[in-house]
Formats: structure tokens, C-alpha cells, sequence
């Protein structure tokens, strides 16, 4: 596969859904703008039968959040609704760029985004048997929770996975799913998580089992190729120590090194079934909950914040590029 198409999706409408039950901090529609805007910087237009780029409007999708719409029912009712109708926009266009038989390549954005993309792709691609391997310091596999006497469906970026396991004739097993870089807790959350995946059947890696990426990366692939007719890379990038990733809503510490993450996707990009990835969670922290609940802690000045945010988008870059270097070609995408 010699063509990709990079679609940028400022959408972050799942940890919005979080906060207004009191976690999470929004930024990370601002981080797919900011990925976006240096991949454009970086090199000159390629011919867009190789190489195409779209932002994809989804700002209107992201509900304005204020100290009175927390914990508001009708608030999470809203972004629910308008979460399905963003994630409806994302898989169509999922759809057809797999259908071009083009490489997916999606910037977000929330790690909600992974859901809409990844069941696009699939489609696109008649619906085979799906691997996905995902690099990320949290499992994203909790319950799909509801809210309130209504039960409120709560979409978060914390559930993609769940999502996409339970869907109905899902192309995606637990078989066939890996996850790496999990920074272990003991809260009880994790602990139900954990059992979740073992029970599913999931690979799983941790930060620490992460030492050589190459041979870890041959491993996993053993683990799932053979079940899988093609495979989705996901990169949340809270998967690296928040030294080197400071703007992300929920930073891992410890965490991976920027040189361990670039190995293993570089050594995932050269399979020649994978044929979609994204890079998800790049924030610049612009919201968090816990101020409007007036509980004492308080961002960072906003200088600190954008200085987080390039460090993080510039990590993110780095992803892409790697990527996308090994799957269309070092001549046109330079060193
Ligand atoms: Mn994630």
C-alpha cells in the first residue's frame, strides 16, 4: 500500500461525556490541530494521489462544559447525542478511505475516536478478521457505564476497546487484541479491567515488559497475525513518561521512552497488514474539572500549558512520520 490519507479529528467529545461525572481533562481537540498543523509545516505538499489531508469539522461536536452543567444530565444527554453523530462522520469517512484502499491515518482527538475509525476500517475492508495492537498507559476497557435515572449511555475515551469487542458480529476479538505500555494500578477499576482482558484473551504488555521493542513487537505480531487478515495501530500517546509527553489529560509516570514507542511502531508499520493507525490523546489541558469544582488545584499558566502541548504534538509528529516513512516511502516523505 502506497497511499495514505490523514485525516485529522479535533473531536473530544469522550472525555467531555468524563467530565461532567468528575475525570478527565479536556485539550486534545487543540492537540489535533496543533499534530495536524506541524505535519503540514514539515514538508512540502506530496501529490495527493499519495498522500492526502483533511480536517474533518468536528468541533460543534465538543459541548461547551461550564461549573453549572456538571454533573447535568441533560448536558451528557446532548454530548451522547452529538458523540454518535461525530462518530457517525468518522466511520463514513473511515469507510471510504479503506475502500480506496488507502492507509488510515487518523489524528485525534480523544481515544474515542479509535472506535468510529477502527469499525470504519473494518468495513472498508469487508469486515475480515481484525487484529488491533494498541500503545497506551491505560487498558480503555471500562464497562459501558450509564448515568442517572435515565441511564445515560456514557461514551468515553476510557471504552473504545470494550466497545469494540462487544459490538454485535464485531470483526475484533480478544484473540486478536494487544495491548502495550499499561502502567498498572491498584485501584479497583484496573483490577476489573485487567481480569476483562485475561478473560477475553487479550496480549497484554506492561510499561516494564517493554525492554527490546523489536523482539516485543515480533512477539505480539506472532501472537495475532496469524488470526488476522489486517491489522489497526492504535498510539495513545500517554503511553510515554510524562517527561517527554506533559500536556496529555492523564500522563503515565513511569512511563515509555519516545525511543521504545518509535521501535515498536516502526517495527509494526513494516507489516504489511496493517493497513490504519492513529495517534490520539495530544493535549494542551485546557479544562479540568476539578476547577470549576473550585477544589484548590488549577492548571497550568497558559505558557506552561502551550509549551506542554508543542512538547507532546511534537512526539505525536513523530509517530506519524515514522509510520508513515516505513508504509509510503522514505523518497517522499524525507529523512
Ligand atoms: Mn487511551
Amino acid at each position: 500500500m502506497r497511499s495514505a490519507t490523514v485525516l485529522c479529528c479535533p473531536f473530544e467529545g469522550g472525555i467531555r461525556a468524563m467530565m461532567v461525572l468528575r475525570r478527565g481533562i479536556a485539550g486534545a481537540a487543540e492537540g489535533a490541530r496543533t499534530v495536524f498543523q506541524l505535519f503540514e509545516q514539515s514538508r512540502p505538499p506530496l501529490p495527493p494521489d499519495r498522500l492526502e489531508k483533511q480536517i474533518l469539522p468536528l468541533e460543534k461536536y465538543n459541548l461547551p462544559l461550564s461549573k453549572e452543567t456538571f454533573g447535568s444530565e441533560k448536558l451528557l444527554q446532548q454530548q451522547l447525542a452529538a458523540t454518535r453523530r461525530a462518530h457517525r462522520i468518522m466511520e463514513e469517512k473511515a469507510i471510504d478511505i479503506a475502500q480506496q484502499q488507502r492507509l488510515m491515518v487518523g489524528i485525534g482527538g480523544d481515544h474515542s475516536i479509535t472506535y468510529p475509525l477502527a469499525k470504519g476500517v473494518a468495513k472498508g475492508w469487508g469486515n475480515a478478521p481484525f487484529g488491533l495492537i494498541y500503545l497506551d498507559a491505560h487498558f480503555d476497557l471500562r464497562p459501558i457505564e450509564t448515568y442517572g435515572p435515565k441511564n445515560i449511555q456514557v461514551i468515553s475515551s476510557g471504552n473504545s476497546f470494550r466497545r469494540l469487542l462487544e459490538e454485535p458480529s464485531s470483526p475484533f476479538c480478544g484473540a486478536r487484541l494487544a495491548a502495550i505500555g499499561i502502567s498498572p494500578s491498584p485501584s479497583p477499576i484496573f483490577t476489573q479491567m485487567y481480569k476483562y482482558a485475561r478473560q477475553k484473551g487479550m496480549t497484554i504488555y506492561l510499561h516494564s515488559d517493554v525492554q527490546d521493542s523489536s523482539s516485543l513487537a515480533e512477539t505480539v505480531l506472532s501472537q495475532i497475525e496469524p488470526s488476522s487478515r489486517y491489522i489497526y495501530l492504535s498510539v495513545d500517546i500517554d503511553c510515554l513518561d510524562e517527561s517527554f509527553a506533559p500536556g496529555v489529560s492523564s500522563p503515565a509516570n513511569p512511563g515509555l521512552h519516545p525511543q521504545q514507542l518509535l521501535a515498536l511502531v516502526k517495527h509494526f508499520a513494516r507489516h504489511p497488514k496493517v493497513v490504519a493507525m492513529d495517534v490520539v490523546e495530544t493535549s494542551a489541558r485546557t479544562l479540568a474539572w476539578f476547577e470549576w469544582q473550585n477544589e484548590g488545584r488549577s492548571l497550568e499558566p497558559e505558557q506552561v500549558r502551550q509549551k506542554a502541548l508543542l512538547q507532546t504534538a511534537k512526539a505525536s509528529l513523530e509517530v506519524l512520520e515514522t509510520f508513515l516513512r516505513e508504509k509510503i516511502g522514505e523518497e517522499i516523505l524525507g529523512p
